[in-house]
């Protein structure tokens, strides 16, 4: 574990303070110690679930679980169902994790690069910034490509990241062609021996249609300079908008080749479950999470870690 995951635990349960709030004062006020386990009791669970954003169906599904847990189990004391739960939790979390791109082993053939895509203000510029850092705080030497070259403030934003991350940065002027910023940070960043090409993308053109098709273009110049890059697309999702944001990665999962999520602004949500409906939904791996505005304030997801921290008093 690195220094910046040690950091992270506890930015992590200060980032789900709203969502333990909520939870952990619910599920605490429907369990009482001592009682029997009844369906109302199961019932009251579940809507304090579906309150959290996971989801209806992995609400029912998690209810369906500990129903025949308690049927079975030695003691049908209700003080057994909050391990249950987090147990039952953890599980369908895990699932959304496959092997994650950090630690990353570096390919022979430099660089590695990483596409970042969402629709506009879910925090994909900020995101950038802080993985930058943490590839930079583990000796990569990173560059940025600002294929944003929609939005009128975006290379400034974007170079105030760089500057604090230690990455460098390629840009062209606003209104350039995207496809040609992100060509040439993936040829400079070959050329100087950079380890990480991470690209940053508009989230809105003119239309969503040729937002996507732009995205695709991106997607097929990259790879004109280096046949498997990018390796790796991160679709960024806000996590306060909750169901929405599952719309969004629908939407794109489908046009953009997304091989991974992240999940911002989880420190302004009491819907932290939205990680649940996001891996029951969804085939692709929660790569890390956004729990705050600083550079220290993205984390890998850790399952067991996120089921701790939303329920941990
Ligand atoms: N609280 C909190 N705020 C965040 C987080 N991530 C991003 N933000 C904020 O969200 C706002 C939008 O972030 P940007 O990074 O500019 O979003 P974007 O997706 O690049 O936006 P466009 O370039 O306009 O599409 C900023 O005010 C960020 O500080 C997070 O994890 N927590
Ligand atoms: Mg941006």
């Amino acid at each position: 574990m690195g220094i910046l995951d040690k950091i992270g635990i506890g930015r992590l349960r200060e980032g789900l303070s709203r969502t333990r709030s909520g939870l952990l004062s619910a599920v605490t006020r429907i369990i009482t110690g001592g009682q029997r386990i009844d369906e109302q009791m199961l019932e009251n669970l579940e809507d304090t679930l579906i309150a959290a954003d996971v989801g209806a169906g992995t609400a029912a599904d998690i209810m369906q679980a500990l129903r025949d847990r308690s049927h079975t189990a030695m003691s049908a004391d209700a003080s057994a169902l909050l391990p249950m739960l987090k147990e039952e939790i953890g599980k369908r979390l895990a699932a959304a994790t496959v092997s994650a791109v950090e630690p990353f082993s570096l390919p022979a053939t430099r660089p590695y690069v990483i596409m970042v895509v969402g629709i506009n203000g879910v925090g994909k510029t900020t995101t950038i910034g802080k993985l930058a850092y943490r590839f930079t705080a583990q000796g990569h030497r990173v560059m940025i490509a600002a294929a944003d070259t929609f939005r009128a403030a975006a290379n400034e934003q974007l170079e105030i990241w760089a500057k604090r991350a230690g990455a460098e940065i390629i840009q062209q002027k606003q209104g350039a062609d995207p496809a040609a910023v992100a060509f040439d940070a993936v040829s400079a960043a070959a050329a100087r021996g950079i380890d990480v090409v991470i690209i940053d993308t508009a989230g809105r053109l003119h239309t969503r249609t040729n937002l996507m098709e732009e995205l695709r273009k991106i997607h097929r110049v990259v790879g004109k300079h280096t046949p498997a890059a990018p390796h790796e697309v991160l679709l960024v999702i806000d996590a306060s908008t909750g169901q929405n944001g599952l719309q969004q990665a629908k939407q794109f999962g489908a046009t953009a080749s997304v091989t991974g999520l992240v999940l911002t602004k989880l420190d302004g949500t009491a819907k932290g479950g939205i990680v649940l409906a996001i891996a029951r939904e969804l085939g692709y791996p929660v790569r890390y999470i956004g729990v705050g505005e600083r550079l220290e304030d993205l984390q890998q997801f850790d399952p067991q870690q996120f089921v701790e921290a939303m329920f941990e008093a």
